[in-house]
């Protein structure tokens, strides 16, 4: 078997937004709107650039029920680029694509293949008129497929001497941030004689196993705002029926998280001007335009000014106008504590004192966030705080939650804190 290789791609989620963007930067407002787009055509390009034989695309392709023109325009076109390279293609459809959304009729090059709703034989890969690589796939035939779906990907004895791929969109292994669909294990995955499990629906890029090799990709651009770490597909070298993978990153904006320690820190001069070249000192390291979210954290003197009414944005404001939006701060929290001890007046037998060790409690208090984390659910089914949130389905709605509450419940202890103190003050 001669050596090949192909790039390994999912979850393009085309026209999808990239969501809890400030839409004050008309400039980024125009790049995250074309981001989807610009990971696919990226992919395409180092298609061409690698001369790979195959692409595969192992579902989520679209983002909606309905998508929209343009979305299936520009995947079509890409696809005719990879065909006029001499390069075949690949896709499954996962739960956002699946058999039941309504697309546009258009004409794909024959060198494209997409498995058919529901069960499938296998498609072959073919290098100088001979088949290299046998593909096992299966596309959702509706949304919420929650069965497993393996007994799909049997293989053929006389594939044995082919690559065999399995194209698989689903839940390996229970991860909690993503909807369970089409569940197993990977020692299922292990039990299949398939060289490469070419997964998607999980948005992260992760190797779960060398050999056989069962990757996730990862969606090509980052979207949400849990998706903040670099986005891109697997070049994959072939042989016999081993391989090596490359992770290629295709994304054109990145989401970066920062925090600043205001601990010694005497003068708003002073912090302006760290936190200023804690940004720009981002720009070295990633060549990206950087979405940012920073962390205000420690506790100092500066606490008491942080909580002006207006100061965050006032000091967000200043900044995205000294670094000229490169990299974007979106988005500035303050998580700072007043420059008194808390745990010497956690002791304390005065209101402050019994505040504080109510706040302890509610933080060990496993009962009860469990309690707060279904109210919070229940605020987050709201269409608007949806909108602005921008995660993706219900699943990774609650491993944000789950994320978010023992920062909200230290910021709640805070500022009551801060209340009682001024109070006695
Ligand atoms: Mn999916």
């Amino acid at each position: 078997m001669a050596e090949f290789q192909f790039i390994h791609a999912a979850d393009l989620h085309l026209g999808a937004p990239f969501a809890g963007l400030r839409q004050d930067n008309p400039r980024l407002a125009k790049m995250a709107d074309d981001a989807t787009y610009a990971a696919f055509e990226k992919i395409v390009g180092l298609a061409v650039a690698r001369k790979v034989l195959f692409v595969l695309f192992s579902g989520d392709i679209y983002d909606a029920d309905y998508p929209n023109l343009k979305a299936q325009l520009r995947f079509r076109d890409g696809i005719s680029q990879l065909d006029k390279a001499g390069i075949q293609s690949c896709a499954i459809r996962g739960n956002h694509d699946h058999g039941g959304s309504v697309r546009a009729q258009l004409e794909f090059p024959s060198s494209y293949y997409e498995f058919a709703p529901g069960a499938n034989e296998p498609y072959y890969i073919y290098h100088n008129e001979t088949p290299v690589a046998a593909i096992y796939g299966y596309s959702y035939p509706r949304r919420a497929v929650t069965e497993n779906i393996l007994r799909h990907y049997a293989t053929r004895p006389e594939d044995q001497k082919y690559f065999r791929i399995g194209m698989l969109h689903a839940n390996v292994g229970g991860d909690a941030a993503h909807d369970n669909y089409a569940p197993c294990s990977i020692a299922q995955l292990k039990e299949i004689e398939i060289d490469y499990w070419a997964l998607g629906h999980v948005h992260q890029a992760k190797v779960l196993s060398q050999t056989p090799a069962i990757v996730y990709p990862g969606t090509p651009q980052g979207l949400s705002p849990r998706e903040n770490d670099e986005h891109g597909c697997y070049v994959v070298t072939a042989q016999e029926h081993r391989c090596k993978m490359e992770f290629v990153a295709t994304d054109s904006m990145r989401r970066i998280d920062l925090q600043y320690d205001i601990t010694g820190i005497s003068s708003e001069e002073e912090l302006l001007r760290s936190m200023e070249e804690l940004l720009l000192r981002q720009r070295e390291t990633i060549q990206h335009p950087l979405i940012a979210r920073l962390d205000l954290t420690g506790r100092g003197t500066l606490h008491r000014s942080l909580q002006t009414a207006g100061r965050l944005q006032e000091i967000q404001d200043y900044l995205n106008q000294q670094t000229a939006g490169d990299p974007f701060l979106n988005c500035l929290q303050d998580a700072t504590q007043p420059d008194i001890d808390l745990e010497t007046r956690r002791l304390e037998n005065n209101l402050l004192g019994d505040f504080l060790r109510l706040c302890r409690d509610a933080k060990n208090d496993e009962e009860l966030q469990r309690k707060v984390l279904l109210e919070l659910a229940e605020v987050c089914e709201h269409s608007v705080v949806k909108d602005a949130l921008g995660l993706r389905g219900h699943a990774e709605q609650q491993a944000w939650l789950a994320e978010q509450l023992p920062r909200w419940l230290e910021l709640a202890e805070i500022q009551g804190a801060d209340l009682l103190l001024e109070d006695a003050s």
